[in-house]
């Protein structure tokens, strides 16, 4: 936790309270993409009751789960255009724009929370110029536990995947089910339990707390821990917005930003082996994958993370150099 950012959270308040009368309270609808159970809609929703307190009123921020305000994949849209001044979106859902966006899930590069929180660090500074030349500003930024495979049945090799249709929800994803013989439908978290329930989707790679959010044991069988890549969520605010909101209550968005920041990644490492044992408990079967289909995995991960930097260029290159150089 930084304590720059503490005391810039509590410059904001006894300023904003030493001001307080609140000429213009505005309202910030915040659309979000998980459902409301989920560990970042929490994080979210106490982000939100922060900034609210915090500015004694005049931002008044109010989160709005599921994709009901706008679906994920229109979320960053809707803030780029000023339709909301906030939100939260799966940050390498947009790597149809700037590969650059995908570094997050470049399959086993950073396999753990401390690799992911090191990869952030390399890749922050680019993100935020991205996001910059976009009319984004970024608040903050949380990752998903590691991401394993599930299937409704047993699966030893990739052989075994052969034509099973699979969820994805970014290029990698979808790319991943290319290299292995499945065919990609793209599908929002929110609209998984469906999915899986009617047949459009019989597999997907994510996290054990997506399947237990989702309650995939209704449809699925199997989760296999490949911890593959730990993709974040991200908050952005629109940069018009942004600069119109006064410095006072800046430091407040900033201050509650790292509060959140720092719980969110705090949830995200308890809710791993929380939601693996919901799994279990809903009588799925949770293993590590087999060392066959993990070699056979292996390659092709080295396969997609060399797709990746071909694509991503010099930018994407920097961000992993300066990884591995930590
Ligand atoms: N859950 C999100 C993204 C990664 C994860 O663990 C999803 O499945 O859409």
């Amino acid at each position: 936790m930084s304590k720059y950012f503490l005391k810039q959270l509590a410059l904001g308040v006894a300023v904003t309270l030493s001001t307080a009368g609140i000429a213009h309270a505005e309202k910030w609808d915040m659309p979000m993409a998980y459902s409301g159970s989920n560990f970042h809609s929490v994080t979210g929703a106490e982000f939100a009751q922060c900034v609210t307190t915090g500015t004694g009123g005049a931002i008044e921020i109010v989160t709005h789960p599921s994709g009901s305000l706008f679906k994920g994949a229109d979320i960053k849209r809707a803030i780029q255009t000023g339709q909301a001044p906030i939100g939260e979106r799966l940050l390498s859902g947009h790597q149809n724009e700037n590969a650059v966006f995908g570094f997050d899930s470049i399959p086993f590069l950073a396999t753990s929370f401390d690799d992911s929180a090191k990869l952030w660090k390399a890749a922050e500074e680019t993100i935020n110029s991205v996001l910059d030349k976009q009319n984004l500003v970024l608040l903050y930024s949380v990752p998903w536990p590691p991401q394993g495979l599930y299937f409704k049945k047993e699966v030893n090799a990739v052989s075994d995947m052969e034509g099973i249709k699979f969820r994805s929800y970014n290029n990698t994803t979808a790319r991943l089910a290319e290299l292995t013989g499945m065919s990609p439908v793209t599908i929002e978290a929110a609209e998984i339990s469906q999915a899986f329930a009617t047949g459009v989707a019989e597999s997907m790679v994510s996290s054990g707390a997506t399947g237990y959010d989702r309650k995939v044991w209704e449809s699925l069988t199997h989760f296999y821990e490949v911890d593959a890549w730990l993709p974040r969520n991200y908050v952005m605010v629109n940069k018009d917005v942004w600069n119109d909101t006064s410095e006072a209550n800046q430091n407040v968005l900033r201050g509650c930003a790292s509060l959140a920041e720092y719980a969110g990644n705090w949830r995200s490492k308890e809710y791993t082996g929380f939601t693996v044992n919901g799994l279990r408990a809903g009588g799925m079967t949770v293993a590590p994958p087999s060392d066959g289909l993990r070699a056979e995995l292996q390659e092709i991960g080295k396969t997609m993370s060399d797709e990746w930097m071909e694509a991503a260029g010099a930018e994407g290159k920097a961000i992993v150099d300066a990884f591995n150089a930590m």
